[in-house]
Formats: structure tokens, C-alpha cells, sequence
């Protein structure tokens, strides 16, 4: 416990250093029974919360100014509030589309308003290729000027350092998986250890990808933004990666996005697609709140409070609750 706060109703002790923290205890300063007096029943209740990530914020914040107000109440004896860490796995996004179809450009713009951590298959290898001491060096060169896809166990063990080294829990992947051997790749070295949500899919047509990787290529400086190389790399797509789409499509697992319009256009689409998988695969902070109350109804007074509160606030819909008693301590 490292701070007391102190008026004539309550003490409330912080357990840990954050109002976001793993737990807050409040106690009503009401005096307890004496030895020799006789001890009321005591009613211990749990209610368990989820919240989602969208109203986090603002109903922790709700959620204190609220259990302060509880303990107003008649019979309230503390609130135990915990917050239980989930360790949940990594959300994946995979990010396809053929070559200049707007994939960087996309993942940018997600990652700055959502905070997923971009991760392109493409950079790593061409950060590997610069790097003096990789072994790897010529051979990714020469895969990236030839418009064909490196070997997987390459390309996997970046793509795994880098969500190693992110602190994030969210990634977009892309650029990969570029190959039915992509897949088995990235099934065999990352597994089970990730979630993927599904696949973003930039669906453009050639002449438009063509348009766009040349006039890129006036100042990239990129190895393959030249026609020769583009077209191999079309191909490469025809042949190899559009497979890949296929397969996670028969999974239901594709989002397809027509990428022959404005960035904006492309991004309002992608944002909705965005915040349903946040919604359903990014997780939700869980809170244990746990009362110990003089008697069943002094709890059923609360209840009458907290859900009318409840009801009256916008992110009622945002907040899952089960509630259970634990016991009642008998009085003697
Ligand atoms: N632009 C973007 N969106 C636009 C829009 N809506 N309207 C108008 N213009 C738009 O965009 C390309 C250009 O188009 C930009 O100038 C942009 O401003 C404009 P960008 O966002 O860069 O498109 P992107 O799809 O990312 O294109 P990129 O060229 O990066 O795609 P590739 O898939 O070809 O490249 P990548 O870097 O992923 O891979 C390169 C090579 O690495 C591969 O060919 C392969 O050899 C190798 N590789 C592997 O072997 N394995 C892997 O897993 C990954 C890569
Ligand atoms: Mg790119």
C-alpha cells in the first residue's frame, strides 16, 4: 500500500501506483464490530466485468468515482476492485494485394490511428539485405530483382524477430503470405502462438498497379520498381500469391477491398473492417469487483444503484456482467 487519502466517509488505499492498476481496495471508515458486540451477517459478492477496449478509459474512470460513491451507502463494509490481466495471444492481420496495390500505403494509415504495429515482409528482407553481416545478403537481392519469392524459412524468422521485439499485441503482416510454402512456413515457426483475424486483400487492376510502381519507381530507389521486374512480379501474383487469397477465402476469411480508388476511399472501408476485428479479437480488460456488505439487502441496494447508474451511461452495451455470491459469514 503506498497512499492513503482520508475523509470523514472513507479510506481508500491504493494497492498499486496506476488508477489503471491491478488493483484498488476501498473501505468505508464505518467501525467495525467490537469482540463483544454481536457481529452482523456478513453478505461477500462478486461481480465480474468485461469491458471493451473502445470504453476502457472512460469507464475506469466511471467505475472509481462510482465505488467511492458505493460506500456512501448504509452496510458497506470495503470493495476489493482488481483488474485481471489477460495474457492473450497476438492478433494477426495478413496484408495481400498484388504489387503497388496500396498495402504500405493502407497499413500507415492503420497503424497510425489503430495502433497495430506494421510489419512489411518486403522491408525486413530489404533491411536484411543491407545488413553486412547476413549471410542472406545477395541471394534476397537477387530473389527481390527477379520478382520471386525468398525462401520461406527467411522470411518467417524476420517477420518473427520483428513481432518478438514490438511491444505491441496487434500486427499487420505485409506482404505475406506470398506462397502456398509461406503458409506451411508461417504455420510451422509461429503457429499456434498467434491469433490471425483474417486477411485484408487490395484487389487493383494491372494497368493501374503498373501506373503507380512506375511513377514510384522515378524516385524509390527500390531494385525492382523497373518494367521488367514489374511484370515478373505480376506474375509472380497471378501464379503464387492469388492462390493463397483463394485458400483463405474458401476459410471465409477475406476482406476484400477494391484499391482502384482515392487512399481516403480505400481507408474508410479499411477502418470499419479494422475496428470489427479490435471488437472481436483484441482483449478486453476484465475487472473483479468484490463487496463484503452487512447484510442481502445492503447488496441489493447496490445493485439498485450501480445498475440504474449503469443503465444511464452510453457504454451500458460496452460492458459485460455476471455477478455470484461467495458466501455469508454467519453472525455468532
Ligand atoms: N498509392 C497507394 N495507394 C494509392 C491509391 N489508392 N491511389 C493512388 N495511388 C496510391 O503503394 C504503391 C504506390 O502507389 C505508392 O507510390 C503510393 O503512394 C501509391 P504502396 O502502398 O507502396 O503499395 P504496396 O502494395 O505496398 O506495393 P509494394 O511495391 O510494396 O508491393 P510488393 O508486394 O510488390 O512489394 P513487397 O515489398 O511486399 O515485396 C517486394 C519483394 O520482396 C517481392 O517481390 C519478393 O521478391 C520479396 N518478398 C518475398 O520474397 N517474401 C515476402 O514475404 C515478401 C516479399
Ligand atoms: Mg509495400
Amino acid at each position: 500500500m503506498s497512499n492513503f487519502l482520508e475523509d470523514n466517509k472513507v479510506v481508500l488505499s491504493f494497492l498499486c501506483g496506476s488508477t489503471l492498476g491491478a488493483g484498488l481496495t476501498y473501505f468505508a471508515n464505518k467501525g467495525k464490530a467490537s469482540s463483544t458486540d454481536i457481529a452482523p451477517p456478513q453478505v461477500y459478492y462478486e461481480v465480474s466485468l468485461e469491458i471493451k477496449n473502445r470504453v476502457l478509459k472512460e469507464y475506469s474512470e466511471w467505475l472509481n468515482a462510482h465505488c467511492l460513491n458505493l460506500l456512501k451507502l448504509p452496510g458497506f463494509i470495503d470493495i476489493n476492485l482488481v483488474e485481471v490481466e489477460e495474457a492473450a495471444k497476438p492478433t494477426v492481420i495478413f496484408v495481400l494485394g498484388g504489387p503497388g496495390a496500396g498495402k504500405g500505403t493502407q497499413c500507415g494509415k492503420i497503424s497510425e490511428t489503430f495502433g497495430y504495429q506494421h510489419i512489411s515482409a518486403g522491408d525486413c528482407l530489404r533491411a536484411e539485405r543491407k545488413n553486412p553481416n547476413s549471410k542472406n545478403g545477395e541471394l534476397i537481392n537477387n530473389y527481390i530483382k527477379e520478382g520471386k519469392i525468398v525462401p520461406v524459412e527467411i522470411t518467417v524468422k524476420l517477420l518473427k524477430k520483428a513481432m518478438q521485439e514490438s511491444k505491441s499485441n496487434k500486427f499487420l503482416i505485409d506482404g505475406f503470405p506470398r506462397d502456398p510454402a509461406n503458409v506451411a512456413g508461417w504455420n510451422e515457426f509461429v503457429g499456434d502462438s498467434a491469433n490471425v483475424a483474417g486477411v485484408l486483400y487490395f484487389d487493383c487492376p494491372e494497368e493501374v498497379l503498373e501506373k503507380r510502381l512506375l511513377e514510384r519507381g522515378k524516385s524509390s530507389g527500390r531494385a525492382d520498381d523497373n518494367i521488367e521486374s514489374i511484370r515478373k512480379r505480376f506474375n509472380t501474383f497471378k501464379t503464387q500469391s492469388f492462390p493463397v487469397i483463394q485458400m483463405f477465402q474458401s476459410m471465409n476469411k477475406v476482406k476484400h477491398i477494391v484499391a482502384d480508388r482515392s487512399i481516403d476511399a480505400v481507408f474508410a472501408e479499411v477502418s470499419e473492417y479494422i475496428k470489427q476485428v479490435d471488437e472481436e479479437y483484441c482483449p478486453k480488460t476484465k475487472w473483479i469487483l468484490q463487496c463484503r456488505c452487512e447484510s442481502r439487502e445492503r447488496l441489493q441496494e447496490y445493485f439498485a444503484v450501480h445498475a440504474a447508474k449503469l443503465r444511464s451511461k452510453a457504454f451500458k452495451a460496452d460492458v459485460k456482467a455476471s455477478a455470484r455470491t461467495l458466501h455469508v459469514k454467519k453472525s455468532f
